[in-house]
């Protein structure tokens, strides 16, 4: 077939993803944020470079990562944490990301910044890597690519991985089907911690710390904690886990030391149980199915462009039930293509 003369490449540059990957297996701080860039896109034409790299970055054998998520109201001290975790973690051999989710990054810009300024030293240590990343809107819910940013940054050689959610909306749940474990961040309240706290977050923790147990809030925290231990032998776990209930504060590290015993005690357990395997086969099939769900959507709009556009307008307006618009395009679609 002869070249069309006309041809014009897009104006979008495509990525050298031969390069990315020479450049974060050298370590490449940088080259390692183009890529998770470029797998954050939602930008059709990024979509077959960002399949390219993760192809190229898919692991060989299974990976030995741990990957946490840490939740928790807005302030409640999740970052202090991070930042002294992250240096525990870099002090005993690990290397160590952090992804920042920040629900307001849709609203206000400067939430980022605020959150790279609270892990300032893990920000600068050559063994971490921090990475603010919008969620998917101001109500929450994970970024669509978080499972493949997790993934990027092991393939960069990151083995302990840090989500770090607020939890409102739907990320403190939607954090627990991309990581190995949860700790949900509580606050010692005026009595009412456990109502306060929703029954989805505690159901989805795999571990709580009631953080900021210093000065007059020390009597609150140990309440809060009794609390806690007492709500959560309301829930059954399949998984014969129990949710340990600690409490310290993040500003003096002698209060961090339960925290990290704890994390041990539960990646020790995690692993060896199986249960970690078993989340990740769980999620990876979840992950499967959202791929298969997009692509299918984007190829049958794709399709039917017009007739899409023209039906979504009728939904909106409501001169059309979603159901029947759907059902009306469905039909089309599949008389096109018989
Ligand atoms: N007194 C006290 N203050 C703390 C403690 N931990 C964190 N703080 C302070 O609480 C404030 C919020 O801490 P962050 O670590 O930013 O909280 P966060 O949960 O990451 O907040 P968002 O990311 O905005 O949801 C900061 O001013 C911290 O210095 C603690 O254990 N005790
Ligand atoms: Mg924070």
């Amino acid at each position: 077939m002869a070249i069309n003369p006309h041809y014009q490449a897009s104006q979008r540059p495509s990525w050298d993803v031969d390069a990315l990957v020479a450049g974060m297996a050298k370590g490449d701080k940088q080259a390692l944020a183009r890529a998770i860039t470029l797998v954050e896109s939602h930008h059709p034409q990024d979509k077959e470079d960002a399949h390219q790299l993760l192809e190229q970055l898919q692991p060989k054998g299974p990976t030995e990562t741990f990957r946490l998520g840490i939740t928790g109201n807005p302030g409640a001290g999740k970052s202090t944490i991070i930042e002294a975790l992250g240096q525990h973690w870099i002090e005993a051999g690990h290397r160590v990301a952090v992804l920042a989710i920040d629900p307001s990054s849709y609203q206000s810009h400067g939430s980022l910044l605020g959150d790279k300024t609270r892990m300032e030293v893990l920000s600068r240590a050559p063994e971490a890597f921090v990475r603010p990343s919008p969620s998917a809107g101001a109500l929450g819910g994970l970024h669509t690519r978080v499972a493949e940013v997790i993934a990027v940054c092991e393939a960069a050689g990151f083995n302990r991985i840090i989500v770090e959610t607020v939890g409102v909306g739907q990320n403190e749940t939607a954090v627990t089907e991309v990581v190995d474990f949860t700790l949900l961040v509580a606050l010692p309240g005026a009595g009412d911690e456990v109502q306060g706290l929703k029954r989805g977050v505690m159901e989805a923790a795999d571990a709580i710390y009631v953080n900021k147990a210093d000065g007059e809030r020390l009597p609150m925290a140990r309440e809060a904690q009794r609390q806690l231990r007492q709500a959560l032998q309301l829930f059954h776990r399949e998984d014969g886990w129990i949710v340990p209930v600690a409490s310290g504060s993040a500003l003096e590290p002698a209060g961090l030391t339960e925290l990290y015993d704890l994390l041990d005690r539960g990646l020790r357990w995690f692993v060896g149980s199986g249960m970690s395997e078993n989340r990740r086969q769980a999620q990876r099939h979840v992950q499967f199915e959202q791929r298969i769900q997009e692509g299918l959507r984007d190829w049958a709009k794709g399709q039917e462009r017009s007739t899409w556009e023209g039906l979504e307008e009728a939904v909106q307006k409501g001169t059309l039930s979603p159901g029947a618009a759907a059902l009306k395009f469905l039909s089309d679609l599949s008389a096109k293509n018989r």
